[in-house]
């Protein structure tokens, strides 16, 4: 078995030409685009994280970068902080969750486009958005190896959006993806620490992971079915802030669990509570939405090392 490490391609140039776009998509199973979205609206919302962050001392207040108060985070209770999976207790969390420009930022018409062009038709942003504050403690470790359609479901057609809100070299621990990683289709997981809580084994085969020191305004894309981690940090004097949104074909399948408020911390009507802009409100019931069934014996029958 051979396991080789490469840089992203920047696939921005694919945008001009959908063909070649979803014959990109179709055959590696993920795709990169540097600076899609407007660098001062992720550094914003990066501005709006931290602010929550340091409400609670976890981070120095008043500046954009994110360095950690290690004597506030030790002295959180660990079991709370990994409850969600996503470096932060819920009550931190909830608030999080309420931010506009959090939800909004996933309707750019520069995403919309790009699945526009990728599904050749109607999008449907899954409202279940989720952010990682990764505070740099012992008790967040990194994200281990899965498919996220074991955790999500519905249709094998959704697409993941990865998107550091912030720079985020590959040293603060940033995602990091198996080239062609969704044409093996659903590998066996065990339980594993880290968000999601289940690890996919690879089995013995030649792969390769394609990481990069990611800018504010980086989108990084793949299928359900792509394998992907982040990086063990290097550096533990920051937070790493990203978050991930999903996309699919508004006509195909969608589980329940995927139009709830992420861990559901809080409700839709909290986190609308304080919003200046009713457009999105529960955008998706204006879809005839395909509901489909979870399946929890995806996730049992897979739980075997090959
Ligand atoms: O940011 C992370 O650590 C995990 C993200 C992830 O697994 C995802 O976007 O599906």
């Amino acid at each position: 078995m051979q396991v080789l490490v490469e840089s992203f391609t920047d696939a921005t140039p694919l945008l001009e030409n959908p063909g070649a776009l979803r014959h990109a998509a179709e055959e590696e199973g993920v795709l990169f685009f540097r600076g899609l979205l407007p660098r001062e609206l992720v550094l914003e919302l990066r501005s709006q994280f931290l602010d929550v962050l340091a409400r609670h001392g976890w981070v120095e207040p008043g500046n954009l970068d994110g360095v950690a108060n290690h004597e506030a985070i030790a002295a959180e209770d660990p079991a709370a902080m990994v409850a969600s999976g996503v470096g932060i207790h819920n009550k931190a969390y909830a608030d999080i969750q309420k931010l506009e420009l959090f939800h909004n930022l996933a309707h750019h018409p520069k995403l919309i486009s790009l699945y526009e062009g990728l599904f050749q038709g109607s999008v449907l942003p899954h409202p279940r958005h989720i952010a990682r504050l990764m505070l740099p403690a012992a008790f967040n470790a990194p994200t281990p190896p899965h498919q996220d359609f074991i955790h999500i479901q519905g249709t094998k057609n959704v697409w993941t959006a990865w998107i550091p809100v912030g720079d985020c070299p590959r040293e603060l621990g940033g995602l990091t993806v198996v080239r062609k990683g969704h044409k093996e289709g659903l590998l066996p997981v065990a339980a594993s620490e880290g968000a999601g809580g289940l690890e996919t084994h690879m089995c013995a085969r030649n792969y390769t992971w394609l990481e990069t020191d990611f800018q504010a305004g980086d989108v990084l894309t793949f299928n359900s079915l792509t394998v992907h981690k982040s990086l063990k940090p290097q550096r533990r004097d920051h937070v790493r802030l990203s978050m991930d949104y999903r996309f699919q074909p508004a006509a195909e399948e969608i589980e329940q669990a995927s139009l709830k408020p992420h861990g559901e911390v809080t409700t839709w009507d909290e986190i609308y509570r304080d919003w200046k802009s009713n457009d999105l409100k529960y955008y998706w019931k204006k879809h005839n939405l395909s509901m489909g069934e979870w399946d929890d014996s995806i996730r049992w029958q897979k739980e075997k090392i090959c």
